[in-house]
């Protein structure tokens, strides 16, 4: 095989952050901008050599030609086989079930997850290890440190793989495998939940969804199980072509950029279930009728529900939550005496935790849940946990979710984004937050006392690694709590993400929508952390 050896220089900000190198289509279009990286993640690996390594993408613009490229690298650098998703197209989730099940070393996921794609949308690279997580923070910091010194990185001179058509073709002495992207993720939904049950609910006319894949990765996905094991219905799932541009939508399943679901699930009396999913297909929205379940809520109704589906029937090990995320699961661990684990943002935090079998339900407030099934968050994994516990109680959405706060009492939750702000001053507000983490306790705002302030700082209880600096987080005397962090998944500026909670016991008082019940808290984040004042802006650009 010839294996050209080319010289390259380092590229600045190659840094991974939450989840992976995102950046403009642009910066990743610069010749050797992407071959730096992926030679960075190839050099900070030990023993790959004749190994599988699973490749594919959302779909999004340069997916494709990333993985041209990442293919004649992997062959450069001695891996054994490479399973690539047919068109290129794997959701996250479905990565890491493939490593899993084909015992791969790693998997390279091409996505920018949520963030809008096209020319000029973004892109993204991330590395998943062999139990089919996120890279943990050691390995994304050694990532980085290779793309800070790296000199040199190797390609294969060979011609371009189709990716279209199933089946197995040689690159030099790789072998390359097209597999079909569904198939297998297919087979382990159907493995842990009730499809008979689910199916039998959509034919008597019990449930009629939709599920909008927001012309993203999960459309193959949905179609398949949805529509054609479950037999929910031809035109169940909406948008589900996946396009390089998402048709120049956001793909992320939230109420202000899944504006045709929500609108359909408010306005149109037949539908009961809605459900949408982001551009990599590892996040998840759930909709009732006239009724938004927060995801905070949602990962607390499936905890207290798992007894009731066949794949989880045996008990939960434990729950997990990010720190962020509200408290609503630690109360339904405490009833089923589990244990319940807080970490930082990151899917990557829940891998050793999971690995350890200390827990088999994890979730966190940016519309992420998911179990021991994967290593990752899985979009139509939530939604088809929520169908079969729909299948079994035979209630509606909202009654299921009342009846949980009746039961567990309410944790009102907000997130409020600042998106796109100067970085400037998004470092200001934080600077001005720690510098009051030691005056704050004992101060009191309106009727609310502060007991506690801290930049979150988290020791894994398997491997011992500290995570420093996660969340300023202030909390008051009544358990209410106020966060704030910037996210670090941005590509613009910065983003600042201020979480607001506070826990209700009183079923006469949970009616109330979460922004009036915390309209208090919310001035008093403002107060404290003078967000208009460092934001220069006036409103959030998205509540959730
Ligand atoms: C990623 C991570 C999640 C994280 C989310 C938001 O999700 O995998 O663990 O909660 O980003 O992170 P941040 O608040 O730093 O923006 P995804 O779906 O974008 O891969």
């Amino acid at each position: 095989m010839k294996i050209h050896v080319r010289s390259t220089t380092p590229f600045e900000g190659q840094k991974p952050g939450t989840s992976g190198l995102r950046k403009k289509v642009h910066s990743f279009q610069q010749p050797r901008y992407l071959e730096n990286f992926v030679q960075s993640i190839f050099d900070s690996l030990d023993n790959f050599q004749g190994k599988i390594l699973v490749v594919g993408g959302d779909g999004r613009y340069y997916n494709q030609q990333a993985i041209q490229i990442i293919l004649k690298m992997a062959a450069a650098n001695g891996f054994g086989k490479v399973l690539v998703g047919q068109n290129g197209i794997l959701s996250t989730p479905a990565v890491s079930a493939i490593i899993r099940k084909y015992q791969a070393f790693g998997g390279i996921i091409l996505s920018a997850s949520h963030n809008p794609g096209g020319k000029d949308g973004d892109f993204g690279i991330k590395y998943n290890i062999s139990n089919g997580g996120p890279a943990p923070e050691k390995l994304t910091d050694a990532i980085f440190a290779h793309t800070k010194t790296v000199k040199e990185y190797r390609i294969a001179d060979t011609t371009d793989v189709d990716l279209a058509h199933l089946g197995q073709t040689q690159l030099e002495d790789m072998q390359v495998e097209i597999i079909d992207s569904v198939k297998d993720y297919a087979e382990l939904m159907e493995s842990l939940f009730d499809f008979p049950l689910i199916r039998k609910m959509f034919e008597s006319g019990a449930c009629k969804m939709r599920f909008d894949a927001m012309h993203a990765v999960t459309g193959p996905y949905a179609k398949e199980i949805l529509e054609n094991r479950l037999n929910a219905g031809a035109g169940t799932v909406l948008n589900g072509t996946p396009l390089e541009d998402f048709g120049q939508g956001h793909p992320d399943p939230n109420l202000t950029y899944a504006p045709e679901l929500v609108n359909l699930l408010y306005h149109d009396p037949e539908l009961n279930f809605g459900a949408a999913s982001d551009g990599d297909g590892d996040r998840n929205m759930i909709l009732g009728q006239q009724f938004f379940v927060t995801p905070s809520d949602s990962l607390a109704v499936l905890a207290a529900n798992a007894h009731l589906v066949s794949g989880y029937s045996t008990g939960l090990k434990g729950v997990a939550r990010s720190m962020p995320t509200s408290m609503a699961v630690d109360k339904v661990a405490e009833k089923l005496n589990i244990s319940c684990y807080e970490t930082p943002t990151g899917w990557k935090f829940f891998g050793n935790l999971l690995d350890a079998e200390k827990i088999t339900l994890c979730g966190e407030e940016s519309f992420g849940t998911g179990s021991n099934h994967v290593r990752e968050k899985d979009g139509l994994w939530a939604v088809l946990f929520w169908l079969n516990i729909l299948a079994v109680r035979q209630l509606p959405v909202a009654e299921i979710v009342r009846e949980h706060w009746k039961t567990f009492g309410r944790n009102f939750y907000t997130r409020h984004d600042y998106e796109n702000i100067e970085l400037h001053g998004a470092n200001d507000l934080i600077h001005h937050l720690r510098d009051q983490i030691k005056s704050l306790p004992g101060k009191q705002f309106k009727h609310y006392q502060v007991v506690f302030s801290d930049d979150f700082e988290y020791t894994d209880s398997i491997d011992g690694s500290v995570s420093k600096a996660q969340g300023v987080r202030v909390g008051f005397s009544d358990s209410s709590r106020i966060v704030y962090r910037l996210s670090g998944t941005g590509t613009e500026g910065a983003t600042l993400r201020v979480y607001v909670e506070s826990f209700e016991p009183d079923p006469e008082k949970h009616h109330l929508d979460a922004q009036v019940a915390l309209h208090d808290l919310i001035e008093i984040a403002d107060q404290i952390a003078g967000i208009k004042r460092f934001t220069k802006r006036e409103q959030p650009s998205v509540i959730t």
